[in-house]
């Protein structure tokens, strides 16, 4: 007997498996993956090794901006109890997590607890906050160790993003320490943990496509992934493997590089029944920053510069105008467009 076509909902969730079938034997085949880089190397400096990762990781930045990281030096323990504090604290009351609310209004992100306003297409909450002494953190009492297990994570994470950097100034061929003199001011750098909220029937959207405007983010994802990023014409997802942590390149190094490396373009993609939790790291820099593409990508090699410069706090605030004005610049809502030239 011929089985009956599956109909409406049921049909939508054959097609979906299928899709998912299909991007997992690319996965197997590696060819809608992205790569996974062995940190240790740096760590150890192997110079062998090293030689190899940057090659693997300088072709991720040019194409696309993303990788992941392993034996990268954040203890597996932490990222677990970190996540599993998270999940604590965002089961709580909506009460009890108001009483960490920001409370600085001169801060320059909203540092505690923040719900996404009901008219955000972006669907999560999440808990931010500056390097541990920042002034503008707000912790809440519960539960006890939040505090103590946030403070950790920021410093590890922090060391990360320092390897990171210099790896990306290696890989730009910049003379030793460029980024790290640039850019030596850590008070900017910021921690946040995201809980998503389940895909309704017509509504999947976690977090909509963007581009970060830092240096680099790092995250650390739940088994529930979702984290999808944007490789040749496609979105391709991050399959989440406990330990690793994804690299994802930001506006600044693409402008400084005159675009010879790529922001990462990605979004996240929420689950029907469950909530998702992350953690992302954002290796960032100081407002008073003038970013503008080197020499080096420029004249030096005589190509025009694909950007004009800018102060980074006017960009930051540009971004944030887009969040809470939805959307005053809509060219630079995905992109940064705002400072491209003609060339
Ligand atoms: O939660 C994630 O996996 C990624 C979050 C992200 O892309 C962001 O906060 O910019």
């Amino acid at each position: 007997m011929a089985r009956p076509r599956p109909q409406g909902r049921e049909r939508e969730i054959g097609k979906r498996k299928r899709r998912e079938t299909s991007a997992a034997r690319d996965l197997e085949m590696g060819e809608a993956s992205i790569p996974t880089i062995d940190l240790s190397p740096f760590l150890r400096e192997d110079e062998d090794g090293k030689k190899k990762a940057m090659e693997v990781i300088t072709k991720a930045f040019s194409e696309y901006g993303f990788f992941q990281v392993v034996n990268h030096g954040v203890s597996l323990n932490l990222m677990k109890e970190t996540l599993e504090i998270s999940k604590v604290f965002f089961d709580y009351s909506d009460e009890e997590k108001s009483k960490s609310r920001p409370s600085c209004p001169n801060a320059p992100l909203p540092a505690g607890y923040t719900r996404q306003p009901a008219h955000s297409r972006d669907k999560n909450e999440f808990f931010l906050t500056f390097p541990p002494g920042s002034n503008f953190n707000v912790f809440p009492q519960n539960p006890p160790q939040f505090r103590d297990l946030f403070k950790e994570m920021f410093v590890q994470m922090s060391k990360l993003g320092v390897v990171l950097e210099s790896i990306i100034n290696e890989c730009l061929g910049l003379p030793t320490n460029f980024l790290k003199e640039f850019n030596d001011d850590r008070n900017s750098d910021f921690l946040v943990a995201l809980r998503y909220f389940p895909a309704s029937n017509n509504d999947n959207n976690g977090l909509l496509e963007h581009e970060d405007g830092n240096i680099v983010s790092l995250v650390i994802q739940d088994e529930v992934g979702g984290l999808q990023v944007h490789k040749n014409g496609e979105w391709i997802p991050v399959v989440p493997v406990e330990g690793t942590i994804v690299v994802n390149l930001g506006d600044v190094i693409q402008v400084l590089s005159n675009k010879k490396f790529k922001s990462a373009t990605h979004r996240v993609v929420s689950t029907e029944g469950r909530n998702r939790y992350s953690y992302v790291f954002f290796h960032n820099l100081r407002g008073d920053r003038w970013i503008e593409p080197i020499p080096q990508f420029t004249k030096d090699i005589g190509e025009p510069p694909k950007y004009r410069g800018f102060l980074f706090k006017d960009y930051q605030e540009l971004r944030m105008r887009n969040k809470t004005h939805p959307p005053s610049r809509p060219e630079d809502v995905i992109h940064i467009s705002h400072y491209e030239m003609d060339t």
